[in-house]
């Protein structure tokens, strides 16, 4: 298989609602999109980046640009180029780990559409559909927020994940609780809005059984996460910490979290993305995996990783009508709360033509 070229392809997607989390309120979403060309068959990757720099230190314009400047035309000089040898080609060049998901995940689907072969299996699938959990944003007031979570369980969505910061954390929890019962299965996300300060704050969510609470802490404060643990029982999940299989083993003998949130864009592909699903696994530490509003690309790529032994706790793959009124690929829609795994070649799911034109606002061809 011979790579011929990268389409790099920024589209733009309204979002149903606003979505606010403690680093900012999303509208839409800017993806860039990346889609690989060979001799014997083309592959789509979806990079996650934003637009600004507030989730991580990528963001969409930078993504872009590292991959027309360096990661391209380190592909295209590599001899025998696979998908498996992608991120050790790309491994001179430090971070830009979303960006290098995306071509990584383009060449592994064409290589597996190529040999029509489904990425699920391929990365160790287990199941052939997985539980999907719901990420609600952070609400202008409580009695609005009861109205959006009651929605998401009519849906069926099996665990939700409230987003928190400081001023809006125990209340909501409270409220939800008091509402909908013991029951529901519930966890919080600060995306790193609080310090090792608020440890007496955080510990005031205890008492609501929830299943875990998300990154609390800045990203590279993992000892502070490790301490942390000791001041609160509610157990600690990492999200932004953990950046490869490394920092995976390390926070997790550190005893920094019980859990970890497996964002592929945010550890650099799928391949690493497995590696940490196997080294927590070994540890007996739980996974789920994250979602940063992807379109039916990305999604279709998580929902193949979530299938994994591994993922024993529901994910934030949520059905596309979450966040999208209309997808760039055939919808993912929620069936007694979960989604279906794909179950055709590579990604198993079909970009449509006229959806992605009428969402396009530039395409850019790197020829290899
Ligand atoms: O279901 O796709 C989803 C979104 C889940 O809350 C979610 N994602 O902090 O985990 C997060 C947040 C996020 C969104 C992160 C966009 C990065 C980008």
């Amino acid at each position: 298989m011979q790579l011929e070229g990268f389409e790099l392809r920024r589209i733009t997607m309204p979002l149903v609602a606003p979505f606010r989390t403690s680093f900012g309120v999303q509208t839409g979403r800017d993806v860039l999109l990346v889609r690989a060309v060979t001799t014997d068959a083309e592959g789509w990757g979806e990079c996650g980046a934003l637009a600004d720099p507030v989730y991580s230190p990528e963001y969409v314009d930078g993504a872009e640009d590292v991959m027309r400047r360096f990661l391209i035309p380190a592909l295209a000089g590599a001899p025998r180029l696979d998908a498996s040898r992608v991120a050790t080609i790309l491994a001179p060049f430090k971070g830009h780990r979303m960006a290098k998901c995306a071509l990584e995940l383009a060449l592994l689907d064409a290589e597996l559409r190529a040999e029509g072969r489904p990425l699920a299996r391929e990365l160790g699938a287990v199941r052939d559909r997985v539980p999907c959990g719901v990420s609600v944003g952070i609400m202008d007031s409580v009695p609005q927020l009861l109205d959006a979570v009651g929605g998401y369980l009519d849906q069926g969505y099996v665990r939700i994940k409230l987003k928190i910061e400081p001023g809006w954390d125990v209340e909501p929890v409270r409220a939800v609780r008091e509402r909908f019962g013991d029951d529901v299965a519930l966890q919080v996300d600060a995306n790193t809005a609080y310090t090792l300060a608020d440890a007496r704050q955080l510990a005031k969510l205890d008492p609501f059984d929830l299943l875990l609470i998300e990154q609390p802490l800045d990203e590279e404060d993992v000892l502070g996460h490790a301490e942390l643990a000791q001041l609160v029982r509610t157990p600690i999940c990492l999200d932004e910490s953990i950046t490869s299989a490394a920092t995976a083993a390390a926070a997790i003998r550190l005893g920094a979290c019980r859990v970890v949130n497996i964002k592929p864009g945010r550890v650099g592909g799928y391949l690493e993305a497995r590696r940490i699903h196997d080294v927590a696994a070994a540890a007996g530490v739980a996974v789920w995996c994250g979602g940063m509003l992807e379109t039916g690309v990305g999604r279709a790529a998580n929902v193949a990783l979530a299938a994994l032994p591994g993922f024993t706790m529901p994910g934030d793959t949520s059905g596309s009508d979450r966040y999208y009124a209309s997808d760039i690929t055939e919808p993912f829609v929620l069936d007694d709360g979960h989604l279906p795994v794909p179950t055709g070649p590579g990604l198993g799911v079909e970009t449509r033509p006229d959806q992605l034109k009428s969402v396009t606002t530039k395409t850019e061809w790197v020829s290899c």
